[in-house]
């Protein structure tokens, strides 16, 4: 059998690629948790400066796989499955201090849409979609889902999205701002590859930071996110990357970052 969750490191860009094709790349327990472990890696190492989140085949991933879902009835409680895997799984992904690209191949369903709407930037197939399917089985949105969508769509078109199930095309998708671009298939990899060695090559460490400006940002008065922004300005402003960017420009030369 082969791995149902690969994972590939190479020019600083980690691949994570859900691999169960034949199931839309629904998500096991055994999945989530070899998940956690790449998300640790990919905090810890260095050498890792943008993260590609994708699935193999024509999925990208259809959320809880349903047959082990029903098979475990019982024997876990929900609320604790979910804190231990999909909940964690978000906040790593959202909390991660590099950039993460949701290389969205195929259609995210359910804890897939999660997940997908947790990476930074979406770039999707024009064969993607998506659904948050879990009214479909009678469930409330869980895996970040009510929290991700209405920012991103507003509330009403969240409801509607949430209470009918329905299924989103690429398309449509763009236009409610739910995927930063749309590209033909068969120009997905290319474009993804472009992008993830862009960023990659880029000051990890202002874009992390970045990330985490904005995330604090969201919950905070304006007078709170100036005094923020000029918190964290204290860090930015002591990295490598800070010096050699100034450094180009006075030479007006291309930036070496290094990420640090
Ligand atoms: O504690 C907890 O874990 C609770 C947390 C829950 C989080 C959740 O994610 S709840 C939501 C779970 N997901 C769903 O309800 C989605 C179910 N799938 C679908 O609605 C459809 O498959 C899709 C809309 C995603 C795609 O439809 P379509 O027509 O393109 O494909 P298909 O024919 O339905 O599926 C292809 C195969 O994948 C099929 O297998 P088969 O018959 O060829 O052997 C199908 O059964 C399988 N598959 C799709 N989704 C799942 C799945 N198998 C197991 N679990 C799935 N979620």
């Amino acid at each position: 059998m082969s791995d149902p969750l690969l994972f590939d490191v190479s020019g600083g860009i980690a691949t994570v690629t859900l691999n169960r094709p034949d199931k839309l790349n629904a998500l096991t327990t055994s999945i989530t948790g070899a998940f956690l472990d790449i998300l640790k890696t990919c905090a810890r190492d260095d050498s890792i400066r943008c993260v590609v989140l994708t699935g193999s085949g024509r999925g990208f991933c259809a959320g809880q796989d349903l047959e082990e879902f029903m098979s475990v009835q019982g024997e876990w409680s929900v609320s604790d499955h979910l804190r231990r895997g999909y909940n964690r799984i978000i906040s790593g992904l959202w909390n991660l201090e590099k950039p993460v690209i949701g290389k969205i191949n195929g259609v995210a369903a359910g804890a897939g849409l999660g997940l997908a709407l947790a990476t930074d930037l979406r770039i999707a197939s024009d064969q993607a979609a998506f659904t948050a399917a879990f009214i479909g089985i009678g469930l409330v949105p869980d895996s970040g889902v009510s929290w991700f969508l209405p920012r991103l769509v507003g509330q009403a078109t969240a409801f509607e999205l949430l209470v009918s199930g329905e299924k989103v095309n690429a398309d449509r998708a763009l236009q409610l701002g739910l995927v930063n671009r749309v590209v033909p298939h068969d120009a997905l990899d290319a474009a993804v590859a472009e992008l993830a060695q862009h960023l990659a090559a880029g000051p990890t460490r202002g874009i992390g930071l970045t990330k985490r400006v904005l995330h604090k940002t969201a919950s905070l008065s304006l007078a709170e996110a100036l005094e923020y922004e000029a918190l964290v300005q204290d860090i930015a402003v002591n990295t490598n990357d800070h010096r050699e960017g100034v450094a180009a420009f006075l030479q007006k030369r291309q930036p070496q970052f290094q990420g640090r």
